[in-house]
């Protein structure tokens, strides 16, 4: 009686396992995918779309490898502890014993480990240094305001080329970018194309990234800069060499300015734009502040507020209404004393500014 009582038991115990198992089981299969999604994607660096950022994935694996290999002679030496039969030593012999762990396991091995990790280190940060080359590079100036970029092309020809929360840069050449803050530290980072570089208030730093091919890439403040921070999203795209000086072409002074002036329809909204925006925002010919971003192409861009929404029809206009709720502490003041015509006026005279 006892002893069939006991095998039920033991029944219910491996069925109880069996369904421990399963739910494992049922557990990485469910999260797989989500963890194997991190591997692909805009901001993957084991996804990299250009030498920096391959450099970067290769050492990383070296580390995964290298840990995991120092990881498993732990957990050797560990388990072998178990096993050792005692043995009585002498003091000379133990003194002797000490000595071999202490050089070859805390001088010998740390040595090796450590050559062996900056063997790959070294070379892959001097290639992301701004060194001289032959033929010079492009240079991009990268501002870090809070919560978003502005971004400068002092090398476009016919004169400098400012625009903001995008950023478009040749493909297939190492471009240089010059990168720093306006208020407090933050984060320059394209993961696909390389590693970060803190943007500091006061201090230009510099880093070397190329794309190999045309795309689009992300990029996100990599530094917490305040409330706004999780909303500042750069967009990134690489052009064919031709395109890129055409797409500044098109975002000179000059050209700017006369987009800006065209469609009379839109005269009452240029007025309003001088009242009530002027001060803190560029429309080329009408105004030259940067204390917001400038907008004199800001109908043309991909994104509006630093990635928070997509530009399409009505955007701006939703943006000015509702931007307090889109990206809640931004630092550009509610327009709650403009009324809706006026401010839909002034979203749908800015939709036009596109190069
Ligand atoms: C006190 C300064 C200030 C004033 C006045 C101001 N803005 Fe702004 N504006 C900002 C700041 C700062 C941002 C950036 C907000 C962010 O993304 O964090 C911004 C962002 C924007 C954007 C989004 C730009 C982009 O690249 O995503 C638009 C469009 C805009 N403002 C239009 C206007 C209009 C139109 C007016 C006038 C009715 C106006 N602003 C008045 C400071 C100001
Ligand atoms: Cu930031």
């Amino acid at each position: 009686m006892r002893e069939r009582k006991g095998a039920r038991a033991t029944g219910d115990i491996q069925r109880a396992s069996r369904r421990r198992v399963n739910l494992g089981m049922l557990t990485l299969w469910l999260t797989a995918p989500w963890l194997l999604a991190g591997c692909a994607g805009d901001h993957s660096i084991l996804d990299p779309a250009g030498p920096a950022a391959r450099d970067i994935r290769m050492i990383w694996f070296v580390m995964l490898g290298f840990a995991t290999v120092v990881l498993i002679a732990v957990v050797a030496l560990w388990l072998y502890t178990f096993k050792a039969r005692e043995v009585t030593r002498t003091p000379a012999q133990e003194r002797r014993i000490g000595r071999r762990w202490i050089i070859g396991g805390g001088i010998v091995l740390p040595t090796l480990t450590v050559i062996a990790l900056l063997t790959f280190g070294v070379p892959t940060g001097q290639r992301m240094l701004t060194l001289p080359l032959d033929e010079p590079p492009e240079v991009i100036e990268v501002v870090g305001h809070q919560w978003w970029w502005e971004v400068r092309y002092p090398g476009a020809e016919g004169g400098e080329v400012v625009t903001a929360n995008q950023l478009v840069m040749p493909a297939g050449e190492p471009v240089d970018f010059h990168v720093t803050a306006a208020d407090v530290i933050h984060g320059f980072w394209i993961p696909r194309l390389g590693g970060k570089i803190d943007m500091l208030p006061g201090r230009v730093n510099r880093i070397r990234l190329e794309a190999d091919e045309p795309g689009v890439f992300g990029a996100q403040c990599a530094e917490l800069c305040g409330v706004g921070h999780a909303h500042m999203h750069l967009h990134v795209e690489a052009l064919p060499r031709e395109e890129y000086e055409a797409w500044l072409a098109a975002r000179q002074q000059e050209a700017l300015a006369e987009l800006a002036a065209q469609n009379a329809a839109f005269d009452e909204a240029r007025e309003n734009f001088t009242r009530f925006c002027s001060g803190c925002h560029q429309v080329a010919g009408i105004s030259s502040a940067n204390i917001g971003p400038n907008l004199s192409d800001v109908g043309g861009r991909e994104m509006l507020g630093a990635g928070v929404m997509a530009m399409e029809e009505g955007a701006v206009y939703q943006w000015l209404r509702n931007h307090q709720t889109l990206k809640p502490d931004n630092l550009m003041p509610r327009h709650d004393d403009l009324d809706n015509d006026m401010l839909q006026d002034l979203g749908a005279w800015l939709e036009t500014l596109t190069p």
